[in-house]
């Protein structure tokens, strides 16, 4: 039996290694973040099928019982988004990135501290989801001023973020404390892609941060006249593009490092994984205007290069696509695959985590050549704010980062708890319910976008029905609304399987259960003297850290400097 997530690193007297007592309070840990983010997207999947409903010319918002419950489409669309988006990738990446390194570097974290981390993000989200439910921030998980929420919401919204960076801070400070101890060693590759995901959170975040503390909370709470709304969009978006890769990274680490041995191979090559990253972390930020190409007061000569930086940060995803194939087709080639592409049917089908996470890749080439379209400025006026947009990011953070974890689930609770994954066949049933119905909406969504249909917008029941009907949609209409029941019967299969496994009895030893760690067909080498120059040179991420941090201040910085000599001071509106 292979052991959990063999680790390369000796504990030192320097720094002490996992004991007994501190894995089984981490595997705790990890458990409660990965149910509470199970929990909140299986509210917020069981009202996906409303929108899809709604795209598919049928309002059920109107119906009394659902009312008494929801009081619009727009409050049922913002808890959607935000259990979904926001709540659900939060917690689990939050006790997946923690876990992960300090296995793999077998370090002692502080516990208290983990657990105080774990209760305040979960404090947070308890503080914003009272005016959710309550009608009192109903903003969308965008909330883009001046809309205006209680400023509840933005409170419990900003300790959630809060939270997640002293996560971010103890896993580098564990790093660090690694690293102090192991001089001249290379980062093990799983800490290494933690760790850049992390960091790059922290520039990501920064925007989000001065958004909600400088400008959301106090104008909600009466403290100013008003909020400038170009300014908030802006430091949204430098927050909210790169919030779509720290939902993604998450998912490639397990595409990197664990999916290759679930196939039965190896990753292609460490450096290659290394340079992705490094990739990731100087470039996912510096992109956010390609959400506002069509707001005004931004100069063009601005949008167009992070346009360009936009085409740069999907050279890494490339990069996985050429990784993740090979690793793909090693594995089944040792398991005796022929032909240009016949291997393909030799990959292990059975397995619901594996097959999980290849058709959350096979949605995501998709997705991806979708999201190059909407960063094109040529195509952008065709797509944006038409229902296109959410067909893409339902193939994108709904399946790249949520099948995903779907799929890391079935091994990841058996490791954690010792029970065993009850009833795989329903398992791997509930994968390709899930990929089909993404698909069925994305496609709906996308040709209906193409058309003309706006997003984020009750077309069931508008003003201009005449408008809508007279558009001919009747299929994209029906494929969209059939999706949310293809949808529904794959979340009632998941969650089947996942709580009949966590109800049931503990029967194994956790660890009988190993992390699957895959070798490399090109390794690192443990010395940073002996590795590559790839190698070498993505290791020192704070550095590559304040290099992104640079090209952050380079690119907004002219943007954001005119917004603040002439801030605007608009008033709020409730309008639902
Ligand atoms: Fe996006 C809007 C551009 C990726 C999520 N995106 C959104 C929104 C969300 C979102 C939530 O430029 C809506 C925000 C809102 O509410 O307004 N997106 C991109 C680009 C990429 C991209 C260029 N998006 C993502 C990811 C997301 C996500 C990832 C979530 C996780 N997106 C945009 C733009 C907008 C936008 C504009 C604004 C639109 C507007 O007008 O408002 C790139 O990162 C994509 C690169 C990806 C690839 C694909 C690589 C493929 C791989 C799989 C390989 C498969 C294999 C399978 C190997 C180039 C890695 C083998 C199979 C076998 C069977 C063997
Ligand atoms: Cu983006």
């Amino acid at each position: 039996m292979t052991t959990a997530l063999p680790s390369k690193s000796a504990p030192s007297a320097a720094l002490p290694g996992l004991d007994a007592a501190t894995l089984s309070s981490l595997k705790k840990l990890t458990q409660y973040y990965a149910v509470t983010a199970f929990i909140a997207l299986m509210i917020g999947v069981l009202l996906g099928p409303l929108q899809a409903l709604n795209y598919g010319g049928i309002n059920v918002y109107d119906y009394p019982l659902l009312k008494v419950l929801i009081k619009s489409y727009y409050q049922g669309l913002t808890l959607h988004g935000v259990l979904n988006a926001l709540v659900f990738t939060q917690f689990f990446i939050s006790g997946w990135m923690l876990y992960l390194p300090v296995r793999d570097l077998n370090v002692r974290p502080n516990m208290r501290f983990a657990w105080f981390t774990y209760l305040m993000m979960t404090a947070g989200l308890l503080t914003a989801a009272v005016p959710l439910l309550t009608n009192d921030a109903t903003v969308l998980y965008t909330f883009y001023p001046p809309l205006e929420g209680s400023p509840v919401f933005y409170i419990g919204a900003a300790v959630m973020v809060a939270a997640s960076l002293l996560v971010a801070g103890q896993v580098v400070w564990l790093w660090l404390a690694w690293k102090r101890a192991h001089p001249g060693r290379v980062t093990p590759v799983v800490t290494y892609m933690s760790v850049a995901t992390w960091l790059m959170w922290v520039v990501a975040a920064l925007g989000l941060v001065v958004e909600v503390v400088v400008m959301l909370i106090p104008w909600s709470l009466g403290l100013t006249r008003g909020v400038d709304p170009l300014l908030a969009r802006t430091l949204f978006w430098w927050t909210g593009h790169p919030i779509v890769y720290f939902w993604l990274l998450p998912a490639y680490i397990s595409w990197y490092a664990f999916l290759p041995r679930q196939a039965g191979g190896r990753m292609a090559s460490e450096g290659l994984t290394r340079l992705a990253f490094a990739m990731f972390l100087v470039f996912s930020v510096p992109v956010g205007l390609h959400h506002q190409y069509a707001d005004p007061n931004v100069q063009n000569s601005w949008k167009i290069i992070h346009m360009f930086l936009t085409f740069l940060v999907a050279v890494p995803s490339l990069l996985t696509a050429f990784s993740a194939a090979a690793s793909l087709e090693d594995a089944a080639r040792a398991r005796g695959g022929r032909g240009l592409i016949g291997w393909v049917r030799r990959l292990p089908w059975g397995n619901a985590s594996m097959t999980a996470q290849v058709l959350a890749m096979v949605s995501f080439i998709f997705g991806g050549a979708g999201g190059i379209v909407n960063a094109s400025m040529a195509f952008s006026p065709v797509v944006h704010n038409t229902a296109w947009i959410p067909g893409h990011f339902h193939i994108t953070v709904g399946t790249a980062t949520t099948l995903t974890f779907m799929g890391v689930m079935f091994w990841l609770v058996p490791h954690l708890t010792g029970k065993r994954l009850a009833s795989p066949r329903t398992a791997l049933a509930s994968v390709w319910w899930w990929f089909t119905g993404m698909m069925l909406f994305a496609l709906g969504m996308h040709w209906q976008g193409l058309a003309g249909v706006p997003r984020r917008a009750l077309v069931s029941a508008s003003a201009q029905q005449g408008v809508y009907d007279a558009m001919h949609l009747g299929l994209p209409k029906i494929i969209t609304a059939a999706s949310g029941g293809v949808l529904f019967i794959a979340a009632i299969l998941f969650y089947t399987v996942l709580w009949r496994t966590l109800l049931s009895r503990r029967v194994d030893d956790p660890e009988s259960t190993p992390i699957p760690r895959s070798d490399a067909i090109s390794a690192a080498g443990e010395t940073l003297a002996d590795a590559s120059p790839l190698v070498r040179r993505t290791e020192p991420l704070l550095a590559l850290t304040f290099v992104a941090l640079v090209l952050v201040i380079l690119v907004y910085g002219p943007v954001i400097a005119p917004m603040l000599t002439n801030y605007q001071f608009i008033p709020g509106q409730r309008l639902w």
